[in-house]
C-alpha cells in the first residue's frame, strides 16, 4: 500500500531526515520520502502491520503537524 501524508512545518534537510527516519522506524513501513517543497510524504507500507494513524503519531512526535 502507498499513502501520502501532508505535513506542515518541514523546511530544511534535517526536518526531512527526522520525518523519514521516524516513519521508517515503524514496523511495516517500507519506505518514506519527504518532498520539502510541497510538504508531501510518500509512504509505502504493509497493510495490517501499521496504520496511517500510527504514521501520523510518529510524525507528530517529531514536532510536525499532519493535515
Ligand atoms: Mo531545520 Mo526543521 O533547522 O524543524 S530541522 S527547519
Amino acid at each position: 500500500m502507498e499513502t501520502t501524508l501532508n505535513v506542515k512545518g518541514m523546511t530544511c534537510g534535517h526536518c526531512k531526515m527526522s520525518v523519514e527516519g521516524a516513519l521508517k522506524n515503524l514496523e511495516g513501513v517500507n519506505s518514506a520520502e519527504v518532498d520539502l517543497g510541497s510538504g508531501k510524504v510518500k509512504v509505502a507500507y504493509e497493510e495490517g502491520k501499521v496504520t496511517v494513524e500510527d504514521m501520523r503519531e510518529a510524525v507528530e512526535d517529531q514536532g510536525y503537524d499532519v493535515a
